[in-house]
Parts: structure tokens; sequence; C-alpha cells
């Protein structure tokens, strides 16, 4: 509860978790979902902390994460899938137990934050675009999803999404069901609109 209360500290626990340039990148999201908050009407102290909290176990080791996951009755699904998963799920409930975040709104946003899911909280929304689009992230298709966070989140979040599946199908990964469902929750949400 104190670290929360004080930043200085939080941040270097934080930095304690990971090396430099995921340092640098949680910076970043922390920042783009502060934005992506005050844009979209969210709250922008949470969107910040769950942007600083996101990846807070994304450096530690499987094995570590594993145990924390079975020891939470974790679905055999995500424990048989990606291991690039775990980080979501484990920081949700690492953040809860080490750092006594309470928010649920905060806790759902960082176990979301990677597969996304159907029927998505504003705040959930704007943390895994900020993942996307931060400052520091570069790859093929970002300068779109970025420029389409400026003027429609479900738009862009369905873009970044759709990437991510492409992504997965072309290295001949597992996609996970609930990225599938999240993309097609958005997609045809959409479609009753009439479209993107
Ligand atoms: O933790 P970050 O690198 O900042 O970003 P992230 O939490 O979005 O994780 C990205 C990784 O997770 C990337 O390698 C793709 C992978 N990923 C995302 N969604 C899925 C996925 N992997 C599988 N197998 N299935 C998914 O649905
Ligand atoms: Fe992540
Ligand atoms: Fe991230």
């Amino acid at each position: 509860m104190k670290l929360l209360s004080n930043r200085e500290e939080l941040l270097a626990r934080i930095r304690a978790q990971m090396h430099e340039k995921r340092y640098q990148h949680t910076l970043g999201v922390a920042q783009s979902a502060r934005e992506l908050a005050e844009r979209y009407g969210a709250d922008p102290d949470k969107a910040e902390l769950a942007g600083l909290l996101h990846d807070y176990c994304k450096c530690w080791p499987v094995e570590k994460m594993f145990e924390i996951l079975v020891r939470h009755d974790m679905p055999t699904e995500l424990l048989e899938g990606e291991k690039e998963l775990w980080h979501a799920f484990a920081g949700a409930i690492v953040i809860q137990y080490d750092l006594g975040v309470t928010d649920p709104d905060i806790l759902q946003a960082v176990r979301y934050h990677t597969t996304g899911r159907a029927g998505m909280s504003l705040l959930e929304k704007v943390v895994c675009v900020a993942d996307y689009i931060e400052p520091n992230r570069s790859f093929p298709g970002v300068e779109k999803i970025r420029a389409l966070a400026d003027k429609d989140l479900d738009a862009a979040l369905a873009l970044a999404l759709g990437g991510t599946i492409q992504f997965l199908i072309e290295k001949q990964k597992t996609v996970y069901p609930l990225t599938l469902t999240a993309y097609n929750d958005l997609v045809s949400r959409k479609g009753k609109e009439g479209g993107f």
C-alpha cells in the first residue's frame, strides 16, 4: 500500500523486476495509457498505474510464473499454451499479493493486456492499445494503429489484435481463444454499428 503512494519506491521496485529496455517500454505504456485515458474518458491515474504494472512479471523465469499460475488454479488451456501469455496472468496475481494492488479495474487491465477478451472495459482497452503504440514500439503497421488510436480506440484495438493473430498464424503459433473472442467481439459490434 505504502509503495503505491510513493511513486519513487514503486518505480524502483518495478525497475528491479526487468532489464532497462523493458523498463523504458513500461514507462512508455504508462504515458500512452494516461493520454488515451484522457482522450477517451477513462481514469488517467488508474491507466498510468496499470501501464506501470502491466509487464511486472515479463522478465521473470517461466518456472516462477508457472508455479504462481498453478497455485492460483489457472486453466489448463493457459498452462499448456504459449508461455508469452503467462506474464499477464501471473502479473495480475503478483501485483495483488506483493504490492497490495486491490483495484479490480487495474488487476483486470493487467490480466488481459496481452490476450484481450470479449467485453473489455475501457481501461482494459486503453492499456492494451497503449502497449502496442507506446513511443518505443516499432513494428510494421504501428503507425497505422497509432493514427487510429487518436480517432477510434476500438478500431485501433481490432487492428492491433488482428495483426497479432496474423503474426501468430504466420509463425504457426497457437492463437489463444480469448484473443479470437476479443477480436470477434470488437468487429461484430462495429459491424452492427455500420463498420469501422
Ligand atoms: O509484453 P509485451 O511484449 O509488451 O506485449 P504483450 O503482452 O502483448 O505480449 C506480446 C507477445 O505475446 C507476442 O510475442 C505475441 C504473444 N501473443 C499475444 N497474443 C497471443 C500471443 N501468443 C499466443 N500464442 N496467442 C495469443 O493469443
Ligand atoms: Fe506484456
Ligand atoms: Fe508491454
